[in-house]
């Protein structure tokens, strides 16, 4: 069984209390159980750079929703979050992005599972590597470790543990 995975980002202030609000919401929701969740990475941003810092994570829910309704649910959660979409790829005070759904392969206009980007981003694949390092990503048929084996050092070093202690030098 490969799990169900979502990928947190932030960089809006307060970062950790969005973070921390989502988790709760995601939890909260009827129809869904946070079962695992990876330690919380300091992310250079990736896409458009000319942007704050993220908070990035990964979860591993449970859940009796079917894919597109999830998604509805985590878009809801963002705009309960004050989510406002301006610039693609640009600053958010939560991203929820569905990262693998068990085995699912979905192709449709609004909802691509496993995220097509997933693969190539090392602040999605060092978080869920926490959580499922030998898990195969399907329609790559490589597992999670493998495909952070080959991301860039450069990208790598760019994910960087965070605690909590650290907003103390925010
Ligand atoms: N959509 C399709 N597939 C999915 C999926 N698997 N999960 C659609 C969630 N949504 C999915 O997303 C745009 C549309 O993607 C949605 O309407 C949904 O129907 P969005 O969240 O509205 O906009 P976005 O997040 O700006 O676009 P996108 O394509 O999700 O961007 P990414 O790829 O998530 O990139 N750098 C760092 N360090 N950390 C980050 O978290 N995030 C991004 C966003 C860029 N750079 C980053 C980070
Ligand atoms: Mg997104």
């Amino acid at each position: 069984m490969t799990g169900i995975f979502i990928a947190l980002g932030t960089n809006i202030e307060p970062r950790y209390e969005h973070l921390q609000e989502a988790l709760r919401l995601l939890d909260h929701h009827n129809d869904i159980s946070v079962e695992a969740r990876s330690p919380i990475y300091e992310t250079e941003p990736v896409g458009y750079t000319d942007q704050a810092h993220f908070l990035n994570m990964v979860v591993r829910i449970e859940t009796s929703l079917e894919p597109l309704e999830l998604l509805t649910a985590c878009q809801g959660i963002e705009q309960q979050l004050g989510r406002k979409r301006s610039i693609r790829f640009g600053p958010r005070t939560i991203d929820l992005d569905i990262i693998m759904y068990q085995d699912a392969i979905i192709q449709t206009d609004v909802l691509t599972v496993p995220h097509p980007r997933m693969h190539e981003r090392a602040f999605v694949l060092v978080p869920l590597k926490q959580l499922a390092p030998d898990v195969s990503v399907p329609g790559l048929d490589k597992t999670v470790k493998n495909l952070l084996e080959v991301c860039s050092d450069h990208e790598k070093k760019d994910v960087i543990r965070w605690n909590k202690t650290d907003l103390a030098d925010a």
